[in-house]
C-alpha cells in the first residue's frame, strides 16, 4: 500500500479506536474551539497567529487547554480532537516531529490526579495500538511491539544528570518500551501545571516518550485551579495578568482540580507506521517555513 493511503488508514482506525475507548471510560467529545480570545502560552513557541474579527483580536487555538478546565465544570470527563496553530521556529522543520498545523487528542477529568490519567494514557495507547495491529498489521512496513504496563518512568533531574542536556531524545532512542518523564521543574513548564504542594518547585506533571527516538508523544499532568496560585505562577512567569483575564475569571468564580494530557494524532501515526517525518502523515502537511501546494 502506497504510504500516503497506509496513512489515512491508519490515521482513521487511531481516531475510532481512541473515541471508543474513552467513550466507553465515561467521556464526552467537545467541538474543537479553533478561535479564542486567550490561549496556551507556550514559551517556547514565540509567534502567535492572531486574526482581527468585529473589532477585537483573536487568537488561534495552540491548546485548548482552558478551554478544557472550563469544560470539566459541566461535564467530569470530556475530550476533544483539536486543531492546533503553532507558528513553530522554521528550523523546526528539520525534527520529523513538527507541523505548524496539527491535531492532538486532548482531554481532561474533573478531580482527577496525575496516577489517574497517566493509568488513563498507558491503557489508551495500548488499546489503539491493538487496534491498529489487528485493523492494518498486514499493511504496516513494520512490527508494533506488545508493551507492558505500567511504562517505566524517571524525573526531569534524573533524566537530565544522567543524559545531559539532550535527555529527551537520547532517552527516546535508547528506550524498548515508551517511558515517562516526570516532575519537571516549575519553571520549565507553563503557568497551568501544577506545583507539587509537597515539593515546592517541582510540578505534577509529566511527558510520555516514545522509544526508538520517536520523541515525545504526550504532555499533560494536574493542573492550578485555585485563583491565588494561578496569579502566583503567571507573574513568577513574567506574564502579564490582564492578559490572562479569561481564566481568572474562571477561576474566580470556582475552577474544580483536575488532570489530563494531550496527545499529538499527527506523531502518534508517525510512531506506528515508523515515518521519518510527521508530514508524511498528512495529505496537506504545514510544515515550518514551507509553502504548501494546497
Ligand atoms: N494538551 C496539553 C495538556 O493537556 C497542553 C498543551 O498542548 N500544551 O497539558
Amino acid at each position: 500500500m502506497k504510504r500516503e493511503a497506509l496513512a489515512l488508514e491508519v490515521t482513521s482506525v487511531v481516531l475510532g479506536a481512541s473515541r471508543d475507548f474513552l467513550v466507553r471510560e465515561g467521556f464526552v467529545e467537545l467541538l474543537p474551539v479553533i478561535l479564542a480570545p486567550v490561549t496556551d502560552p507556550l514559551r517556547t513557541t514565540p509567534e502567535w497567529a492572531v486574526i482581527s474579527a468585529y473589532g477585537r483580536s483573536w487568537y488561534l487555538t495552540r491548546s485548548m487547554i482552558f478551554h478544557k478546565q472550563a469544560a470539566i465544570r459541566v461535564h467530569p470527563k470530556i475530550f476533544c480532537f483539536s486543531p492546533n496553530v503553532r507558528l513553530e521556529p522554521a528550523e523546526r522543520a528539520q525534527t520529523g516531529r513538527h507541523l505548524f498545523e496539527f491535531v492532538q487528542l486532548d482531554l481532561e477529568v474533573r478531580g482527577a490526579s496525575r496516577e489517574e490519567v497517566m493509568d488513563l494514557g498507558e491503557r489508551l495507547l495500548l488499546h489503539i495500538l491493538s487496534q491498529v495491529r489487528r485493523e492494518c498489521g498486514k499493511s504496516l512496513e513494520r512490527e508494533i511491539p506488545e508493551y507492558s504496563r505500567p511504562f517505566p518512568r524517571i524525573s526531569w533531574q534524573e533524566a537530565r544528570q544522567e543524559f545531559g542536556e539532550d535527555f529527551e531524545v537520547e532517552l527516546s532512542r535508547r528506550s524498548k518500551t515508551p517511558l515517562w518523564l516526570v516532575d519537571f521543574p516549575i519553571d520549565q513548564r507553563e503557568f497551568y501545571d501544577r506545583e507539587d504542594p509537597k515539593r515546592p518547585g517541582v510540578l505534577l506533571d509529566m511527558d510520555l516518550l516514545y522509544p526508538e527516538g520517536f520523541g515525545e508523544a504526550l504532555s499533560g499532568g494536574e493542573r492550578e485551579y485555585q485563583l491565588e496560585r494561578l496569579k502566583a505562577r503567571i507573574l513568577r512567569q513574567g506574564l502579564s495578568l490582564d492578559a490572562f483575564r479569561p481564566i481568572l475569571a474562571l477561576a474566580a468564580d470556582g475552577l474544580p482540580p483536575s488532570a489530563g494530557f494531550g496527545i499529538g494524532v499527527e506523531r502518534l501515526v508517525r510512531f506506528i507506521c515508523g515515518f521519518p517525518h510527521v508530514a508524511q502523515v498528512r495529505l496537506f502537511p504545514r510544515v515550518p517555513g514551507e509553502e504548501a501546494p494546497l
